[in-house]
């Protein structure tokens, strides 16, 4: 076919479907970055352009004889694995040629500085995440703090491995220095509105630690189904998940997230959203929710919970006391979105009770009492609390540490959110620019990518109190099948926001990085969706 008829389809191609797809106007031009394929960018890069070899027959990666950690440090051991196997491609075939005028390095020195290199502990909001690698002749020395930064610095480190143009693994002379810009660095999974089996959230787990993530928020149950099968409570999941035995997660699934989820240095968060997005409570707990009425009756369906009964307050008591053992982190998420008023506005006993306690017909009071009182239950456990930004909007008092997340909006009234959420001092959590689970024609990614959280009105000691964002990933649309290329690459977007400095906004020097990491993704075996048209050398078996 001629050129010059090819073109005219072209054109012809575009203007029948309409608008021009919104994407091909967007797209950059790919060219090589400097910073080779290193996503998230770190914070210090030096490069220089000597380079040396690495074999996969001699290489090793060691503790340090200076490091306080040592074999005995199993999460050291098991990531030093890992990323020896990532480094390696998995291969152990090897490029058998001479290397010409090239030294090696033969040896990654892992050096645990600090006394206590937290090796059994699990992360935590103040943990450490910060390193220092260097690459020179015979030996790459990655220093940090804790096992938590060592974590982050093998991850820079396998990045920066490549092959050469005869497929022989090399690495250049670099200096790094790295710590993450945010500390919550978050990715909400939904398991409500569809079960994702135990294998779909390790594989995910995987990926977030490839983009620096520290945080699964694990948005457990929800109206759909209740997965999570409670001790104290097995009703709730044996009769409110979609299937009993295959749509739940057991006490040692739950620990294998979290031991999964530990090794790579991320915490897991719970969320048990209450009084709203309760409707697979009521199956396995009666009495739990409000009877709504029609016409004086009650009409056979459910509400929110009931919020004047006290059975919901000891229920509640044990159960966020069974949370607070089996999810050791020091946050449990509470929820408190999008509360409807409708059923409680039609049963009489909530009127009468509303009388009682004069909130006249003001319904947010009613939710705001409720909060409160399980807000003091969870307080009484010693976990601090996470919330939905309706808790605060409508006036709950809440404990000093508690962290908002800010979900609703467009940018202006997030932005706005934002200012007066730590205008009254509480730390804040972002995530109305990053809903995963929507979808459009084009490279998104570039919106997640721009979007900066401190772009809002405030004084520099209420930008202290942005703790991060979260990239979300609501399950209405969403199950095993699609659940990871939905999220990657696009979460690594929102990863390098949150982890590089504020002047990391070189979209094109992104665009060029983001097209390698996403398939080095694929290479490592996570289904990560294309930016755009092209191939990887490696491509998705
Ligand atoms: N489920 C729960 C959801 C959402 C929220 N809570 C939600 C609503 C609107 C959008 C995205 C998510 N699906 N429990 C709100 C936090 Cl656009």
């Amino acid at each position: 076919m001629s050129v010059l008829l090819r073109f005219g389809m072209l054109v012809i191609a575009a203007f029948a479907c309409q608008a021009r797809p919104d994407g091909l106007a967007d797209v950059p031009e790919l060219t090589d970055s400097q910073y080779g394929s290193l996503w998230p960018l770190p914070q210090q890069v030096k490069i220089s352009p000597v380079t040396f070899s690495l074999s996969s027959s001699t290489f090793q990666i060691v503790h340090s004889a200076k490091s306080s950690a040592g074999p005995g440090c199993f999460l050291l051991q098991n990531a030093f694995r890992r990323y020896f196997d990532y480094t390696f491609g998995y291969s152990k075939k090897q490029w058998k040629g001479k290397v010409e005028n090239t030294s090696e390095v033969s040896e990654l020195q892992v050096w645990i500085t600090s006394s206590d290199p937290e090796c059994e502990q699990y992360p935590s909001v103040t943990s450490d995440e910060s390193y220092e690698l260097s690459v020179n002749e015979n030996t790459a020395v990655l220093k940090a703090g804790k096992v938590w930064g060592a974590l982050r610095g093998l991850e820079t480190f396998s990045q920066l491995v490549y092959d050469d143009e005869y497929g022989a693994k090399t690495i250049n002379k670099t200096e790094i220095q790295d710590f993450p810009r945010f500390s919550h660095r978050g990715i909400l999974l939904d398991t409500s509105r569809h079960f994702l089996p135990l294998r779909v959230i390790l594989e995910n787990l995987e990926a977030m630690a490839i983009n620096k993530f520290n945080i699964l928020h694990w948005h457990i149950v929800d109206d759909s189904s209740f997965p999570y099968e409670s001790t104290a409570f097995p009703e709730l999941s044996s009769k409110g998940s979609y299937q009993q035995y295959t749509h739940v997660y057991t006490p040692t699934d739950v620990k294998i997230v979290i031991e999964f989820a530990r090794m790579r240095g991320i915490r897991v968060i719970s969320e048990f959203d209450t009084p709203g997005h309760t409707q697979s409570w009521g199956k396995g707990q009666p009495g739990l929710l409000t009877p709504c009425y029609a016409g004086g009756v009650p009409s056979g369906t459910f509400g929110p919970v009931n919020p004047i009964l006290n059975s919901t307050y000891e229920f509640m008591a044990q159960f966020f006391k069974e949370v607070g053992q089996v999810f050791p982190d020091a946050y449990v998420h509470l929820g408190g979105d999008e509360v409807d008023f409708t059923c409680w506005k039609s049963n009489p006993d909530i009127q009468k009770f509303m009388q009682q306690q004069g909130f006249g017909e003001d319904y947010t009071k009613l939710e705001s009492y409720y909060i409160q009182r399980i807000l003091d239950i969870v307080s009484s456990t010693s976990k601090g609390y996470m919330i939905w930004q309706e808790v605060l909007d409508n006036g709950v008092k809440l404990k000093p540490d508690t962290v908002i997340q800010v979900w609703k909006g467009n940018e202006q009234q997030y932005q706005k959110e934002l200012a007066s959420v730590t205008a009254a001092g509480f730390q804040a959590l972002l995530s109305s620019p990053w809903y995963l689970n929507r979808i459009s024609y084009g490279q998104d990614w570039q919106q997640f990518y721009k979007t900066d959280p401190y772009n809002f009105n405030g004084t520099d000691a209420q930008k202290k109190l942005i703790v991060g964002g979260e990239a979300c990933i609501w399950g209405e649309y969403v199950d095993a099948t699609n659940l990871m290329p939905r999220l990657w690459p696009r979460a690594s977007a929102v990863a390098e926001r949150l982890w590089s400095s504020k002047d990391v906004k070189d979209v094109k020097d992104a665009y060029s990085r983001l097209t390698e990491h996403r398939c080095r993704m694929v290479q490592r075996g996570i289904p990560a969706e294309p930016l755009f048209i092209g191939y990887c050398k490696n491509e998705y078996r």
